[in-house]
């Protein structure tokens, strides 16, 4: 038998959807589209200075450049979340004296091609605090996009015949709301995890009531309505983790957190 934890911190859960520090100096990562928009053959690339490894976008390269270069991560499924999203990285000019590389944060929710990035959420052409080895930091509340499927872009443009733009360490957060309910709330119920028999069981005042099991990151990953004052959930091939059970009934819902 599992230990129930009925009692929870009102904490919401942190879950990091993307990590990319660009550390792999052969190559870009995995799932990342690079788009040669302007089709000048060149676009984003691994550079390696001493111990650092990111990425870099150029606007002169022995002649000035118009970049339109993007870099796009790979798809978020952001489908049934809710709460706060974050992206964060890290931006850097490469030259002291031609620092002024212009770039556009971007986020499309359909496809991953340049026509589809229509959705701006920063823009800067950057200084001399951002040039030469001072790495800085820029997050954002993309929160808005909680739902969709998208894709994020740092397009390098708008500028030219300064040196190159540098990204590093991206990250994509979502801070789920699951968890923000009050422990005392209605409905009441009981729940009984049971590995040995991959099932939970669930028992109260859910008669009629719409039951759902959730996953750290606020996905709903099992969904039925009780006809009865107790219910069995399928555990099968549940992985290890915290769970929460939900259940809505009449307009109010309570919610259990339970380790499996
Ligand atoms: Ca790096
Ligand atoms: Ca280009």
């Amino acid at each position: 038998m599992i230990i129930i934890l009925l009692s929870w911190m009102p904490s919401p859960a942190q879950v990091t959807l993307l990590e990319e520090l660009f550390n792999n100096p052969e190559n870009l990562p995995a799932g990342w589209l690079n788009i040669d928009q302007d089709g000048d053959g060149q676009a984003w690339l691994i550079n390696t200075y001493q111990t650092e490894i990111y990425a870099a976008s150029a606007s002169w390269n022995s002649i000035a450049l118009t970049p339109e270069n993007y870099l796009v991560t790979p798809q978020l499924n952001l489908q049934g979340m809710s709460g706060t999203l974050k992206v964060r990285y890290s931006i850097c000019a490469a030259s002291k004296n031609y620092y002024q590389e212009h770039y556009k944060l971007a986020i499309s929710t359909t496809t991953p091609t340049a026509q589809a990035f229509t959705n701006i959420i920063h823009e800067e052409t950057l200084t001399s605090l951002e040039a030469n080895g001072n790495w800085s930091p820029r997050e954002f509340d993309i929160s808005a996009f909680l739902g969709q499927n998208i894709y994020i872009t740092w397009c390098h443009y708008n500028c030219t015949d300064m040196y190159k733009l540098l990204l590093d360490s991206v990250y994509v957060w979502y801070y789920s709301n699951v968890g923000m309910e009050e422990s005392s709330c209605t409905p009441q119920f009981h729940l009984t995890p049971n590995k040995f028999s991959s099932s939970i069981y669930i028992t109260g005042n859910i008669e009629g009531g719409e039951i759902c099991l959730i996953n750290l990151a606020g996905q709903v990953i099992y969904r039925t309505f009780s006809l009865s004052s107790s219910v069995t959930l399928p555990a099968t091939h549940l992985p290890r983790g915290i769970y929460w059970v939900q259940v809505k009934k009449d307009g109010l819902q309570g919610s259990q957190k339970f380790a499996w």
